[in-house]
């Protein structure tokens, strides 16, 4: 496994839409590994593939890490959405590639999601609470979209105005735009 590194806000290839995970080779349950690696040195809860600039439909999630108890991994390739509760509930919400940026965003309460595993199985689960959150958030970022979509135009401005700054000051790697 290795480390790989955590593109930030206002890459520009945070937008993009991922591609579905055909087949899935060594190449691509070696990505798996290396996001869990990376999703837990962050820390983080969730991690998509778009985030280490990949733009393939693939998600790892862990919430285990929250209660000491042993580690959870799941691997989601190709992960949907196929049902959301009328019921919504708030969350605060942060993002590896927004670092040090909270805020509240509503989301349906519950979800039914359906991916394929690590051998191509199809899944289902129902989640609630923040399990329900952070698949949307994963979700969300297979289809280019930030948390920072969901909140007030000013905030996301505001925020997307800092990181602008913040990666003119730093290394120049890309202008955020196109
Ligand atoms: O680590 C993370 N924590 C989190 C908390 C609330 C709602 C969503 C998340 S996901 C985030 C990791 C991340 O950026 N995944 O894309
Ligand atoms: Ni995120």
């Amino acid at each position: 496994m290795a480390l790989r590194s955590i593109i930030n806000l206002p890459y520009s290839r945070l937008r993009l839409v991922s591609k579905p995970v055909t087949i899935l080779d060594h190449q691509v349950l070696k990505l798996f590994d290396d996001m869990l690696e990376t999703m837990y040195d962050a820390p983080g809860i969730g991690l998509a593939a778009i985030q280490l600039g990949i733009d393939a439909r693939m998600v790892t999630l862990d919430l285990s890490k929250r209660d000491d108890s042993p580690p959870q991994p799941l691997f989601l390739a190709n992960p949907e959405i196929v049902w959301s509760s009328e019921e919504r509930s708030s969350f605060e919400e942060g993002c590896l590639s927004i670092p040090d940026f909270y805020e509240e965003v509503e989301r349906p309460a519950k979800v039914l999601v359906r991916w394929q595993d690590r051998q191509g199985a199809v899944q289902e689960m129902e989640a609630e609470g923040l399990l329900a959150t952070a698949l949307q958030h994963e979700i969300d970022h297979l289809n280019g979209v930030l948390f920072i979509d969901h909140i007030s135009r000013l905030k996301r401005e505001r925020v997307i105005r800092k990181f602008t700054k913040m990666a003119k000051r730093d290394v120049p790697r890309d202008s955020g735009r196109g």
